[in-house]
């Protein structure tokens, strides 16, 4: 290979697309204007502007996980990438391949604390995988192709580069190269496969715990098959943030809630967990309670070593890439299947996902006249009226209680919800998705006030024209923190949990940005309205106002 003299600016966007990166997510200032410049020279790199730093990381944050590639990021300085912080914070726990870059004052420069200056690599580092600041040109390659290497060696994460002004103006040689990818597919050694299939085997009644990383290694398959072999019950992780697991398939309980008690309710009648890519029963607010029933065995298998043992004991902790660790465990488990595994999963049928959805449809179709629109009936609606290839994107917390419930999932790229807890994925992780499954409709469910942490995104889908269909769940408040200070804290003296006086009008803020909007007041005008919306082929937005759940 012939070795070519480029500026840093051209070399870093050579670099990216050398190492795959299709999409530039980002938004600039007077730093990054060395890249903006050079932009042009390389259309293969499509660049997708945000117009707030959290949007940008969001964006790209969504089309990582979608696409399960290598996206860039782009912000500016140390004010954008505190902006950045919150997605990034998300990207993080999502575990998203992101190559997010600042631009930086020239070194020296930066010494005499020009505005916008800070140091950049501390803001980053607690987020990211490896954050580094380059100092010269010539190290560019080596740290462009090692950020991308570790972005997306298992456990994949975001990684960061700060981009002194100097260093793009000098001279470095580029050379075009194999990018190194890991191969992290690997499975247990044979006496641990054989260990861990007697274990499940001689388990009377095993409960599966089914993660993000079945979907992500596209392990439905397995996952189904092992549920049958032995019998098991199937629930989701208890932060549903991606599919977990064919909802219909019989041994489905569905998702496991975040509340101790009930989660170790849920699991006391069974006497092993088998955690498949899960996060082990990660939790929201304290409880003294432990959700793991006292001296549960657990089998954890994982790539995420971190996630091993983190906080509970584990008899088998496997750190291995969960789809070819099953497919290695299958046939040990296949050769000696119990007859009690098909009475265990005859059993299941009264409480499965199916039966459990079967009762909640009766209960959202009572409510079905109620105005402002009940939650439930609004859920069940959606899941009916959308396609079936379309793509759901959530965060709508109270409103979407019942999602989980109604909502069939079949395939692991169905679904994308907040991994995190930082509200602002929903509105830019749309766009991401977008663009990472070009021909899917996409519908985001957004509560009104989860919208406004990204409401920027909207103008990016329509700049973009993406079929991407917002349904914002208007109850005018942020509900769920009502409900928590009357639960948690015996109050109900509400101070700044209300989104009124003056109410926003979502229809409008979405027309300014150039998005078609629709109110929705009447129970029944809305699923024609999403069928409507989605069959329009372009980005629109659905305002439905909701129970705000005290009467108003
Ligand atoms: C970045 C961030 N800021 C604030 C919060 C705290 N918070 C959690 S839920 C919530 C309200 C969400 O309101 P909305 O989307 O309208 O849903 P609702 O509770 O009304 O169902 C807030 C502010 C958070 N989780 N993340
Ligand atoms: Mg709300």
């Amino acid at each position: 290979m012939t070795k070519t003299t480029l500026t840093g600016r051209s070399a870093f966007l050579r670099l990216l697309l050398d190492e795959g990166v299709s999409h530039m997510f980002g938004n600039p200032g007077t730093t990054e204007l060395p890249i903006m410049e050079v932009m042009p020279d390389y259309p293969q790199l499509k660049y997708v502007l945000g117009l707030h730093e959290s949007v940008v990381v969001g964006m790209a944050d969504g089309y990582a996980r979608a696409s399960n590639r290598l996206a860039a990021c782009n912000v500016h300085v140390a004010p954008g990438l505190g902006n950045a912080m919150g997605a990034l914070y998300n990207a993080k726990f999502s575990g998203s391949p992101l190559i997010l870059t600042a631009g930086q004052q020239e070194q020296g420069h930066g010494l005499l604390e020009p505005l916008l200056y800070a140091p950049l690599v501390p803001v980053a580092q607690p987020f990211v995988k490896w954050a580094v600041e380059v100092t010269r040109a010539a190290d560019l390659p080596l740290i462009a192709r090692r950020a991308a290497k570790v972005a997306l060696t298992p456990p994949t994460g975001p990684v960061f580069i700060s981009l002194p002004g100097d260093v793009l103006e000098q001279d470095a040689e580029f050379e075009p190269a194999q990018p190194t990818r890991v191969d992290a597919r690997n499975r247990p050694a044979d006496e641990a496969l054989a260990r861990i299939a007697a274990k499940l085997l001689a388990a009377n009644n095993p409960v599966i715990l089914a993660g993000h990383e079945l979907a992500i290694h596209d392990a439905f398959a397995e996952a189904v098959e092992l549920a049958e072999l032995l019998g098991a019950g199937v629930y989701q992780q208890t932060v549903p943030y991606s599919a977990p697991f064919p909802s219909e398939h019989r041994a489905y309980l569905g998702a496991l809630t975040r509340n101790q008690k009930q989660v170790r309710a849920a699991l006391e009648p069974f006497d092993l967990a088998i955690c498949l890519g899960a996060d082990l029963l990660r939790m929201s607010v304290y409880s003294p309670v432990d959700p793991l029933p006292e001296g549960m065995p657990v089998v954890h298998i994982s790539e995420r070593d971190w996630e091993l043992g983190k906080n509970h004991p584990t008899e088998f902790a496997v750190q291995a890439n969960v789809k070819e660790t099953l497919r290695a465990l299958l046939p040990l488990v296949r050769a000696q299947r119990s007859p009690a595994a098909e009475r265990r999963l005859a059993a299941l049928a009264p409480r499965n996902w199916s039966a459990q959805r079967d009762k909640a449809r009766v209960a959202a179709l009572e409510a079905a006249e109620e105005k402002p629109i009940d939650p439930r009936y609004l859920m069940l609606r959606l899941a009916e009226a959308l396609p079936k290839d379309a793509v759901v994107v959530e965060e709508a917390l109270t409103s979407a209680n019942s999602l989980p419930a109604f909502l069939a999932l079949r395939e692991p790229k169905s679904f994308y919800g907040l991994a995190s807890g930082g509200l602002g994925f929903a509105l830019p992780g749309a766009v991401g998705v977008s663009l990472a499954l070009p021909g899917r409709p996409v519908v985001a469910v957004v509560g009104d006030g989860s919208a406004l942490y990204g409401v920027q995104a909207l103008w990016t889908a329509a700049h973009e024209k993406l079929p991407v269909t917002y349904v914002i769940t208007n109850n005018r408040s942020y509900r769920i923190l009502k409900e928590r200070l009357i639960s948690m804290r015996h109050s109900d003296k509400f101070i700044g949990m209300d989104i009124r006086e003056p109410a926003i009008d979502y229809c409008a803020l979405a027309a300014s940005m150039g998005v078609p909007a629709r109110r929705i007041v009447e129970p029944q005008d809305f699923a024609p309205a999403l069928r409507e919306a989605v069959a329009s082929g372009g980005p629109r937005l659905i305002e439905v106002m909701v129970a705000d759940g005290f009467g108003g």
